[in-house]
C-alpha cells in the first residue's frame, strides 16, 4: 500500500469516515463498508479542497454538485455530511437505515440536506451529472458573471458497466461539458467479485474517445487526487479520474475482496479494522474532536463566498424567478385555444412554440425522434460546445441519457427541461422516469405515437401496456389529452407541477376538437357529453384518441334511447384528488361505466368497479393502417355500442 502523503489531520478525518462507515453498518446490520473506506481519501480531497458549498445552505444555487453514484457507499456521503456541518447529527449517522431516519440506505435528495439526487440504481448518477453539467454551462452563457459551478460525482466499476454511462459519456463528451469531473473509485471489485470476471475494456481508451480528459492516479492518496482535479479543471473537456483504490481499505482479512461490498465486517474484523487504522475500538462511532473542528472548518470556507453569490443571484430578477421555479405572471396565455382537428404530438409541438418566448427557462429536446414528437423549439438553435445559448438538445439516440440528463436539468434547476420520444420507448428510459418521481423532480415525458393509432410500424412500436405501466409508477402524472384544448391542459398542468414529473402522451393520428376551451381536464375526468332524455344508463369513460370514438357510440346509443353520458378522462391522478363529490358527480355510482381505452385494461376496474367493461387491447397490435387495426380490435363506435347494449340487457 502506498504511504498516504495527507497530513494527520487529513488521514485522522479519512480514518474517521471509515470508522463511522463500519460502525455504521454493523449498527444497521446491513449496508456496504467497503465503498466508503476504499474512497474515503478521494472524497476527502474532493470536499476539502475543491467543492464549493455551504452546510449551512445546502441549496445555494451557485454551489457545485456532488453526485455519489454509487449510492449503496451512502455512508460515505453521511459521514462527510455529519462532519462538514450539514443538518445531519452523529445520532442520525446511528440510525442508518432505520424507520424514519435521515440517513436511509441509499442517498434520497427528499430526505437528506446536502443530498443532489437519489442514487442505488447504478448509472443514474453518472447520467443525472450530464444535465446538472448542461443547465451550468447554459446559465452560464445566459447569466455570465453569476453562474460559475462545477458538476462532480464519484464513479464505481457498475456505474460504468451500466449502459446508461456509455450513453452518457458519449453525449457529455460530445457537447464538451467541461465543468465535470467524475472520479472513478476502481477498485476492480463488483458483488460477484473480481470484475476479472466481466470488465476488461479500457476505460481510458473508452472515455477518451468519447471526447474525455482521462487522467490516473492512486486514489489513496489524497495528493494525488487533489492534483488530479487541479488539473481536471485547466481541461475544456469532461473529465475522468481513473483513481485506483482498494475496497474495505484498513479491514486485515477483507480489503481488496467483495466481501467487504455489501455486508457488516462482523465485530470482530471491525475491531481488527480499527487498530489497522489507528481508530480507538471503544466507544463505537468514534469521532476524534480534532478532526471534527477540522471538518466543520472547512464547512465553513465557503460561507462569505455563498452570501455575496446569493446577493448577486437575487439582484437579477429574471434569474432569481428562475431559480424560484415561479413562472412569469400570466404565462399561460400565451398558449393557443384551438379551434381545429390535429394529432395533440400537433397541437403540443404549437403550444411549445408559443410559450417558448414567455419561459426562456424551457429546454427542449428528444431522443432522434424530434420531427416526430413536435419538441423542437423553432426559434432555438441546437445547444451544443459552440452554442450554449441553444434551447433544444440532440440527445441522439439515448432515451435512457435522455430521462437522466433531463432530471438532472430539472434538479439543478433554472432551467425546465422536456424531451420526447415514442411511447413505446419508454421502457427504454423507465428507471430514470422512476427516479425522477421518486425525487419529486418535475420532468416532462413527451411520448407520442401512443398507440396502435400509428399504425403501420406494426407491433414492435404500438404501446399496450405502457400508458398503465406508468399509471402503475407512484407520484408521476400521466396525462393523455383527447384534443388540442386538451393538451393545452396538459402543459399547464406539467409546466407549474414543482415537485412530480410528468408524462404527455400523445396521439399521431389527426384528432377532431372534442373539448372546450376552458381548463376542464385539469379535474382529471369531467363530463364531456351528458346523456340527454334521462339520467344515464351508461357512462362511457375515455382517454386521449378514444374519447371520439367514446362519442360516436354515445350518438348511436342515444339515437336507440339509450341516455349515456361520455365522460373524459386524461388524468387519473388528478381525479383522484378530486373531493368525492366532485367524482360521484362525474361517474355516479350505479350506472353502468365502460372504459375505452387502446391499451392494456388492467387497472381500468379501479374506474369502472366489478360490473363494468373494459374495452382495450390485451394482445400485441399489428401493422396495417390505423383504421383497419382500430377495427379489428372491436374498438369502434358501433363496437362499443354493441357491448353497451349487451350487458344494460343482460
Ligand atoms: C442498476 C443496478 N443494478 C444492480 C445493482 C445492485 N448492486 C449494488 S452495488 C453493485 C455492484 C458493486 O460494484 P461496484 O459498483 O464496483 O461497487 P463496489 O464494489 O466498489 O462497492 C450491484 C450490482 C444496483 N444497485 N443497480
Amino acid at each position: 500500500m502506498p504511504a498516504d502523503q495527507a497530513t494527520d489531520l487529513a488521514n485522522l478525518s479519512i480514518n474517521t469516515i471509515r470508522g463511522l462507515a463500519m460502525d455504521a453498518v454493523q449498527k444497521a446490520n446491513s449496508g456496504h463498508p467497503g465503498m466508503p473506506m476504499g474512497a474515503a481519501v478521494m472524497a476527502y480531497a474532493l470536499f476539502t479542497r475543491h467543492l464549493r458549498f455551504d452546510p449551512q445552505a445546502p441549496t445555494w444555487f451557485d454551489r457545485d454538485r456532488f453526485i455519489l453514484s454509487a449510492g449503496h457507499g451512502s455512508m460515505l456521503l453521511y459521514s462527510m455530511l455529519y462532519l462538514l456541518g450539514y443538518d445531519l447529527s452523529l445520532e442520525d449517522i446511528q440510525n442508518f437505515r432505520q424507520w424514519g431516519s435521515k440517513t436511509p440506505g441509499h442517498p434520497e435528495n427528499t430526505i437528506t440536506p446536502g443530498v443532489e439526487m437519489a442514487t442505488g440504481p447504478l448509472g443514474q448518477g453518472f447520467a443525472t451529472g450530464v444535465g446538472m453539467a448542461i443547465a451550468e454551462e447554459k446559465l452560464r452563457a445566459e447569466f455570465p458573471g453569476l453562474i460559475d459551478h462545477w458538476t462532480y460525482a464519484i464513479c464505481s466499476d457498475g456505474d460504468l458497466m451500466e449502459g446508461i454511462s456509455h450513453e452518457a459519456a458519449s453525449l457529455a463528451g460530445h457537447l464538451r461539458l467541461g465543468r465535470m469531473i467524475y472520479l472513478y473509485d476502481s477498485n476492480r471489485v463488483t458483488i460477484d467479485g473480481s470484475t476479472d470476471i466481466s470488465f476488461s475494456e479500457d476505460i481510458r481508451k473508452r472515455f477518451e474517445s468519447c471526447g474525455w480528459h482521462v487522467q490516473r492516479c492512486d486514489g489513496m492518496s489524497v495528493e494525488n487526487v487533489d492534483s488530479c482535479i487541479s488539473i481536471a479543471k485547466g481541461d475544456d473537456r469532461p473529465s475522468l479520474i481513473i483513481c485506483d483504490t482498494v475496497i474495505g481499505y484498513g479491514s486485515p482479512n477483507m480489503a481488496g475482496t467483495s466481501r467487504t461490498h455489501g455486508a457488516p465486517l462482523g465485530e470482530e474484523e471491525v475491531r481488527l479494522a480499527k487498530i489497522e487504522l489507528g481508530i480507538p475500538t471503544e466507544p463505537l462511532f468514534y469521532v476524534p474532536k480534532e478532526a471534527l473542528a477540522h471538518m466543520r472548518e472547512i464547512g465553513k470556507r465557503h460561507k462569505d463566498e455563498r452570501m455575496g453569490s446569493e446577493r448577486k443571484l437575487e439582484s437579477n430578477p429574471e434569474l432569481a424567478r428562475r431559480i424560484a421555479g415561479r413562472l412569469p405572471e400570466g404565462w399561460a396565455d400565451a398558449m393557443p385555444v384551438f379551434d381545429s382537428a390535429m394529432a395533440t404530438r400537433d397541437s403540443s409541438g404549437k403550444i411549445l412554440n408559443a410559450i417558448a418566448g414567455v419561459l426562456p427557462e424551457l429546454v427542449g429536446g428528444s431522443a432522434d425522434l424530434a420531427e416526430s414528437n413536435k419538441t423542437t423549439l423553432h426559434d432555438a438553435p441546437y445547444f451544443s460546445a459552440s452554442h450554449r445559448l441553444g434551447r433544444n438538445l440532440g440527445y441522439g439516440v439515448r432515451e435512457h441519457a435522455m430521462a437522466a440528463a433531463m432530471n438532472g436539468m430539472n434538479l439543478h434547476g433554472g432551467v425546465r427541461a422536456y424531451g420526447g420520444t415514442f411511447l413505446i420507448f419508454s421502457d427504454y428510459m423507465r428507471p430514470a422516469v422512476r427516479l425522477a418521481s421518486l425525487m419529486e423532480t418535475n420532468t416532462i415525458f413527451v411520448y407520442s405515437h401512443d398507440s396502435i393509432g400509428l399504425g403501420e410500424d406494426g407491433p414492435t412500436h404500438q404501446p399496450i401496456e405502457q400508458i398503465m405501466s406508468l399509471r402503475a409508477m407512484p407520484h408521476i402524472h400521466v396525462f393523455r389529452p383527447a384534443d388540442a384544448n386538451e393538451t393545452r391542459a396538459a402543459w399547464k398542468h406539467a409546466l407549474e407541477s414543482k415537485d412530480h414529473p410528468t408524462a404527455i402522451v400523445l396521439s399521431r393520428q389527426k384528432l377532431p376538437l372534442v373539448s372546450p376551451s376552458t381548463f376542464d381536464a385539469l379535474h382529471g375526468a369531467y363530463v364531456l357529453a351528458d346523456a340527454s332524455g334521462g339520467a344515464p344508463h351508461a357512462v362511457l369513460i375515455g382517454t386521449g384518441s378514444e374519447v371520439e370514438i367514446c362519442l360516436s357510440a354515445r350518438e348511436l346509443l342515444q339515437s336507440d334511447g339509450i341516455p349515456t353520458r361520455v365522460v373524459s378522462m386524461p388524468c387519473w391522478e388528478l381525479f383522484e384528488v378530486q373531493d368525492e363529490s366532485y367524482r360521484s358527480s362525474v361517474l355516479p355510482p350505479g350506472v353502468l361505466r365502460v372504459s375505452v381505452e387502446a391499451g392494456a385494461t388492467l387497472g381500468w376496474q379501479k374506474w369502472i368497479g366489478d360490473s363494468g367493461i373494459a374495452i382495450g387491447i390485451d394482445r400485441f397490435g399489428a401493422s396495417a393502417p390505423y383504421q383497419t387495426i382500430y377495427e379489428q380490435f372491436g374498438l369502434t363506435g358501433e363496437a362499443v355500442a354493441e357491448q353497451v347494449k349487451k350487458a344494460l340487457s343482460q
